[in-house]
């Protein structure tokens, strides 16, 4: 067998959690590559949203186990939140989660280290969600972090003081008011709660289950615009969110990814500082802000909004390899009687198809319009259903990028999906 990746192809919010929520029916394992809280995973059934930040979203199907890989960061705070809101519900983590020993820690320092550094970057600042995801990569790739696996060492403690001492060195540097204390207890009874999971080697716990035949869908988190390599730099997040994150966050060889699931949306969101050559800084953007709904699930900030971008997502696809696209939040565009998709950009004068490596470079986006389809899609459930106006922009979209779309999300609910 073979493991297929979902990813959001923009800068997040594509709406991936639901489409993994979908998806995962057709699952045996879900697992997360890279990212930690500072993903927001919005699941939606029964009329209730629940909201994931470090758990795989298949952890609400009965039957499909869960895996937090290496490439995942993760903080024993909002863990333990995460595992108590589900253990109220009836769902049991400790049953169904594997968490690999080699994903690292976010300490109570490595968040005040985040703040230190995006306060003193002033307008500058990347809009970080203040998770300690930066500091929390830099000290793996730095080889000092702390891994989950260590928790159950019996020099824990001792290294634990050691690396947040080096840390409020580093913080008194930045001249920043800081107290852990709270957090800390907090965070300690977090470890607990870790302790209580099974942690494991992971990249051989999914390596075995392909090989038992059974199938694996990696889920990513962020974008793939957000990736630290290839997305505007410096404003992105700290690990990769291409593709190749699931072979180095799970421990899968290239050879063993199958389909690949690009999530788009029927337009565009970033949340955080960084170029958006189609935003809308109108009323438009407004509406689609107002109607989509799009604030951020982790830090409740409003999203930038603006029209599909094709240059950034032929992009996207070209970095994922993407085999089939799903298109998401089609229902927020139900009421605009123009629809743009940008088509090229014009940098200097001169038009491209390629985004430029100078992020200080003005983009002026060219845009092709669609007609509005101007009814409601939300109930619709078959493709011979749809508007043909949105069936127009649907096939613009697989005609230019050469990959076909197929599922429509039509609405945040489970049954709201049309696949094709
Ligand atoms: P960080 O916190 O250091 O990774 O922030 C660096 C930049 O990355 C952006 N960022 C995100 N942008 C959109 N969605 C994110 N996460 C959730 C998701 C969304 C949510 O996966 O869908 O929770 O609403 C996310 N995480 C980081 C951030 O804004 C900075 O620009
Ligand atoms: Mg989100």
């Amino acid at each position: 067998m073979k493991a297929d990746v979902l990813l959001g192809l923009q800068w997040g919010d594509e709406g991936k959690g639901k489409i993994v929520d979908v998806l995962a029916e057709r699952y045996d394992v879900i697992a997360r590559f890279q990212g930690g809280p500072n993903a927001g995973h919005s699941l939606e059934f029964n009329n209730i949203k629940h909201v994931l930040h470090t758990i795989p979203s298949g952890i609400f199907r009965e039957g499909v186990v869960n895996l937090i890989g290496n490439g995942v960061v993760i903080d024993p705070v909002i863990f333990a939140e995460e595992v108590g809101k589900l253990k109220a519900m009836g769902v049991h983590p400790e049953k169904t989660l594997y968490i690999s020993k080699k994903a690292h820690l976010i300490l109570p320092t490595h968040r005040i280290l985040d703040a230190a550094s995006e306060a003193a970057k002033g307008k500058t600042k990347i809009g970080s969600t203040l998770k300690g995801i930066g500091p929390t990569y830099m000290d793996k790739t730095g080889r000092n972090g702390l891994r989950v696996g260590d928790i159950i060492s019996p020099n824990f403690r001792k290294k634990y003081d050691a690396l947040t001492n080096k840390h409020k060195e580093i913080i008194k540097q930045y001249n920043f008011e800081f107290n852990t204390s709270d957090y800390e207890a907090k965070w300690l009874e977090g470890v607990d709660v870790l302790k209580s999971m099974m942690l494991v080697d992971s990249e051989y716990e999914v390596n075995s289950l392909l090989d038992q035949g059974k199938s694996v869908l990696a889920e990513g988190a962020q974008g793939s615009l957000l990736d630290i390599d290839f997305g505007s730099y410096p404003f992105v997040t700290s690990s990769n969110t291409v593709c190749a994150g699931a072979c180095t966050g799970l421990g899968l060889a290239p050879n063993k990814l199958g389909e690949v699931f690009g999530i788009v949306k029927a337009y565009c969101t970033r949340v955080g500082s960084g170029p958006f050559p189609t935003e809308l800084e109108d009323e438009t953007g407004e509406r689609l802000r107002k109607i989509g709904f799009e604030f951020g699930a982790t830090t409740g900030r409003p999203r930038r909004c603006g029209w599909l971008d094709l240059v950034a997502l032929k992009y996207a696809i070209m970095l994922n390899g993407v085999t089939q696209l799903i298109l998401t939040k089609a229902d927020v565009l139900d009421s605009f009687e123009t629809i743009k998709i940008a088509v090229a950009y014009k940098v200097n004068g001169k038009e491209t198809q390629r985004l430029p490596y100078d992020i200080e470079e003005p983009i002026e986006p060219i845009y092709r319009d669609f007609k509005g389809w101007n009814t409601p899609i939300v109930d619709l459930r078959k493709e011979s259903e749809l508007p043909t106006e949105l069936m127009e922009y649907i096939r613009f979209i697989e005609t230019e990028t050469g990959v076909p779309v197929t599922i429509v999300s039509v609405g945040p609910n489970r049954v709201a999906t049309i696949s094709r």
